[in-house]
C-alpha cells in the first residue's frame, strides 16, 4: 500500500545523492529567437546552474571537458556543451549574454548588458554546495547599484531580471533529512498533509507541502527585492519535470520519468503561481512573470522532427555525457582516464548530464517559452 511513496522518497533520494547541479547552454543564434535588435535592456540574472555561466569556481564540473565543447569549445563555466537558458533570453532580448559577477572585473564595456550572479548548485536556502544562496546573489547586485553605483536608476528601468529555482533547495532538504529517511520502516516523505499509514510501527513523516511552503516563500521575499531595487520586469522558472532527470531515470534505463517526483514540482509550481500572483496584485501591474519550464521540457522532450516527423531527440531522457559507475560526466582519474562517456552527437540528445540540457535542448526548451516572453521587448 506504501509502494508507491517508498518510491517517492526513494528515487528523491537518489536524485539527491548524484544530483550535481543545474545548468544551461545554447547554440547558434537563431534570427528566429531574436527580438529587439541592438535594444538597450539589460538582463540581471540569479539563480543556479541553469543560467550561471561561468560563477563557478574552476574546480566545478563545467569548468571540465567535456563541458563546453559544442559552444564555446572549450568548458567555460557553463553547465551543458554550449549555450544555456541565458544565453538565449539575451539573444532574444538583442543583447549580449550578460557577464558572470565574477568576471566583472575584467569587463569595461559588458556590463551594460547586465550582469549574471546565477551559481551552480544554489537555491534560495544554503544547499550543500558553497556557492551564495538567492538573497546573497540578491545582495552582489544591491552593491552594483548603490554602492559601485554600476547602474543607475534609469538603467533599472529598462531591465528585466530572470531567476531560476531549479531543485536544489530540494535535494538538499531531502538530504539533510536522509537519517529519518533510512531509519525506522516506515520513514516517509509525504506529499500530502492528509496521508495517514495504518501500521503499528511509529513513523517519520516529513512532509513536503511544509518545505515547499518555505521555498515559494522564500522566492517571493527574493522576487521582490530584485523589484524594490528598480527592476520592472522579473522573470521566474517554474520546476523542470524533475521526476524525468536522468538522475532519477537513470534507474529505469532512461525509460521512463518518475511521476510522483513530478508531482512534487507541479504541487511547488502551483505554490509559486499563487506567491506570483500576490506580489502582482501589491504592484497592480503584471511586474512578476513566471515561465513554464515545466511545461517547456516535456515539450522540447516530445519535440517532433520536421523533415522525418519522427521525435527530434529519439531516446529523449538518455543524457548524452554519461559517467561509468560511480563517476559523473567529466571526472578523470588519477592518471587522467576518462571516467565517462559522450555520446558523437549532442545535438541529437536533450540532456547533457544528469540534470542538464544539452544547448540544442535549450534551443527547444526557450522556443517553447518564446511566446510568454513576447511582452518582454
Ligand atoms: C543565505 O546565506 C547567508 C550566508 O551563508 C546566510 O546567513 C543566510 O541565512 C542565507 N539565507 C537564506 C534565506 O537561507
Ligand atoms: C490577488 O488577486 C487574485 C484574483 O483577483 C485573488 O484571488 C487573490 O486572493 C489576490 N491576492 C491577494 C494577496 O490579494
Ligand atoms: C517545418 O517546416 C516548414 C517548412 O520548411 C516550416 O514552415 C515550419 O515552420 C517547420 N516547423 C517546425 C516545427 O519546425
Ligand atoms: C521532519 C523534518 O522535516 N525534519 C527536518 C528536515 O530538514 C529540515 C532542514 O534541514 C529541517 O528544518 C526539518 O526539521
Amino acid at each position: 500500500m506504501d509502494t508507491n511513496l517508498f518510491f517517492f522518497f526513494f528515487f528523491f533520494f537518489f536524485f539527491f545523492s548524484t544530483e550535481a547541479n543545474v545548468v544551461e547552454g545554447s547554440r547558434h543564434f537563431d534570427r528566429s529567437l531574436q527580438g529587439g535588435l541592438g535594444s538597450n535592456k539589460r538582463l540581471f540574472v540569479f539563480g543556479d546552474s541553469y543560467v550561471d555561466t561561468g560563477n563557478t569556481p574552476k574546480s566545478y564540473p563545467a569548468w571540465k571537458a567535456p563541458y563546453g565543447t559544442t559552444f564555446p569549445e572549450r568548458p567555460d563555466g557553463r553547465f551543458s556543451d554550449g549555450r544555456v537558458l541565458t544565453d538565449y533570453l539575451a539573444t532574444f532580448l538583442g543583447i549580449r549574454s550578460p557577464i558572470p559577477y565574477r568576471l566583472r572585473k575584467d569587463a569595461k564595456e559588458e556590463v551594460k548588458y547586465g550582469m549574471n550572479f546565477g551559481h551552480g548548485g544554489t537555491g534560495v536556502f544554503d544547499t550543500r554546495v558553497a556557492g551564495p544562496n538567492m538573497t546573497i546573489q540578491i545582495n552582489y547586485f544591491e552593491q552594483q547599484v548603490e554602492e559601485e553605483k554600476v547602474y543607475t536608476k534609469q538603467d533599472l528601468d529598462n531591465s528585466i531580471a530572470l531567476a531560476t529555482i531549479s531543485g536544489n533547495d530540494y535535494t538538499t532538504f531531502i538530504f539533510r533529512n536522509r537519517s529519518l529517511l533510512v531509519s525506522g520502516k516506515c520513514a516517509l516523505l509525504s506529499l500530502l498533509y492528509t496521508f495517514e499509514l495504518h501500521v503499528g510501527a511509529p513513523c517519520t513523516f516529513i512532509h513536503l507541502p511544509d518545505f515547499i511552503r518555505s521555498v515559494t516563500k522564500q522566492i517571493s521575499i527574493n522576487l521582490k527585492r530584485i523589484h524594490d531595487l528598480g527592476v520592472q520586469n522579473i522573470v521566474v522558472t517554474s520546476i523542470e519535470p524533475f521526476g524525468c532527470l536522468p538522475s532519477i531515470t537513470a534507474l529505469f534505463s532512461y525509460k521512463v520519468c518518475n511521476e510522483l517526483v513530478n508531482l512534487a514540482a507541479t504541487l511547488h509550481n502551483h505554490v509559486l503561481q499563487q506567491v506570483v500572483q500576490d506580489l502582482n496584485n501589491v504592484t497592480h501591474q503584471p511586474v512578476f512573470i513566471v515561465i513554464d519550464l515545466h511545461g517547456a521540457f516535456l515539450a522540447a522532450m516530445k519535440k517532433q522532427n520536421n523533415q522525418t516527423g519522427t521525435i527530434k531527440f529519439g531516446d529523449p531522457l538518455r543524457p548524452c555525457c554519461v559517467g561509468v559507475p560511480g563517476h559523473s560526466c567529466g571526472d578523470v582519474d588519477e592518471n587522467g582516464m576518462k571516467k565517462y562517456e559522450v555520446c558523437e552527437n549532442p545535438s541529437s540528445s536533450f540532456f547533457w548530464d544528469d540534470v542538464h540540457p544539452t544547448q540544442e535542448g535549450w534551443y527547444e526548451v526557450f522556443s517553447a517559452l518564446q511566446p510568454s516572453l513576447n511582452k518582454l521587448l
